[in-house]
């Protein structure tokens, strides 16, 4: 369990809990599913928010992923934020009525959920960082999920190849089950006659930093192939028109450091997913991956304008450099 004086935290039990909980109270518009299972078997569980909740529209689809990283609990509480706002204010609030009309939400709040429980299982912090995957010929445990995507995975240095870094990428790219079923699942939301990839926009929550960062991860080139100048800018402009709302420094990924095996790499490169990373409050090292719960709702709130503003350009995310593909 968590600390008792962190108590507010989402423990996995209560991450579920709390998605089944917006899903009783706004059924027409919220509905959860399975994903997947973790190593040890959890269910990876996804909220889908829209209106007609049970129907395939063709909106433009928006994925929010959290907790890749164990420790990184402030994300699980980032996405159940964004849950909350979306459907508690809608019908209220006009703007996000017309979000939630007119896009559909894919929330997935504990992409690691092992790690996680595994992070604050005694009650007191481990500071784990991977899944709990054991790796053959060694007790070292876990791979490193943002090193495990299968866009130029383990290429440029940035990942390791040793199981008992914290970095590790794995024996192969999408060697974790947490990983696939992400991948599986963002390839499922293709459309069935065409193929065109319904989900226009993603952002993947982690802590700390403060951080809005923009593909690509594994190279510290700004234009490369997958990656025009225009598509550069859009990022570029977009990110500082998000960070302008939070706080939060705008940089190119790979400026904070190169990494390769990246989601925001994959869902990008691959499948061409108008990405970010969010690194969460706090900026302090001090403090790091474990703000005390009464920090919760300052640091999650911040994010309400970027989240709503991102969305509202998921469509069409050229808007932001005056171009309209
Ligand atoms: O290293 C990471 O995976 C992220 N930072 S963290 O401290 N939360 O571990 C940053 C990932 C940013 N994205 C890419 N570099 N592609
Ligand atoms: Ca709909
Ligand atoms: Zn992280």
């Amino acid at each position: 369990a968590f600390p008792s004086s962190d108590a507010a935290y989402h423990d996995y039990a209560e991450t579920v809990a709390a998605v089944d909980a917006v899903v009783a109270a706004h059924p027409t518009i919220a509905s959860r599913r399975v994903i997947g299972k973790s190593y040890e078997g959890r269910d990876i569980v996804a909220l889908k928010i829209s209106d007609n909740v049970a129907a395939d529209e063709g909106e433009p689809e928006i994925l929010f992923t959290a907790n890749q990283h164990a420790r990184e609990h402030l994300t699980v509480e980032q996405a159940l934020y964004i849950a909350d706002l979306l459907t508690g204010q809608y019908g209220s609030d006009p703007r996000i009525s017309r979000l939630v009309d007119g896009r559909v939400f894919w929330i997935v709040p504990m992409v690691n959920p092992d790690g996680a429980e595994y992070d604050h299982a005694t009650g007191t912090y481990q500071s784990w960082r991977k899944n709990r995957q054991p790796n053959t010929g060694t007790t070292e445990v876990g791979t490193d999920l943002n090193r495990n995507w299968g866009y130029k995975w383990g290429c440029c240095g940035g990942s390791s190849k040793s199981p008992a870094s914290e970095t590790y990428r794995g024996k192969a790219a999408f060697s974790a089950p947490e990983t696939a079923a992400v991948r599986d699942f963002v390839l499922s939301r293709r459309d069935p006659n065409g193929g065109k990839q319904r989900i226009k926009a993603a952002i993947d929550f982690h802590s700390y930093g403060q951080l809005v960062l923009w593909p690509f991860g594994y190279t510290k080139a700004t234009t490369v192939t997958n990656m025009s100048a225009d598509e550069y800018a859009t990022y570029e402009t977009l990110g500082r028109q998000l960070a302008a709302t939070n706080g939060y420094t705008p940089e190119q990924a790979s400026s904070l450091y190169v990494t390769d095996g990246s989601i925001d790499d994959w869902l990008w490169g691959q499948e061409r997913i108008f990405t970010y990373t969010f690194e969460l409050y706090p900026d302090d090292w001090t403090v790091g991956f474990y703000p005390p719960a009464s920090d919760i709702p300052k640091a999650t709130g911040a994010n309400r304008e970027a989240v709503l503003t991102f969305s509202e350009y998921a469509d069409c995310p050229y808007r932001a450099i005056g171009k309209d593909t």
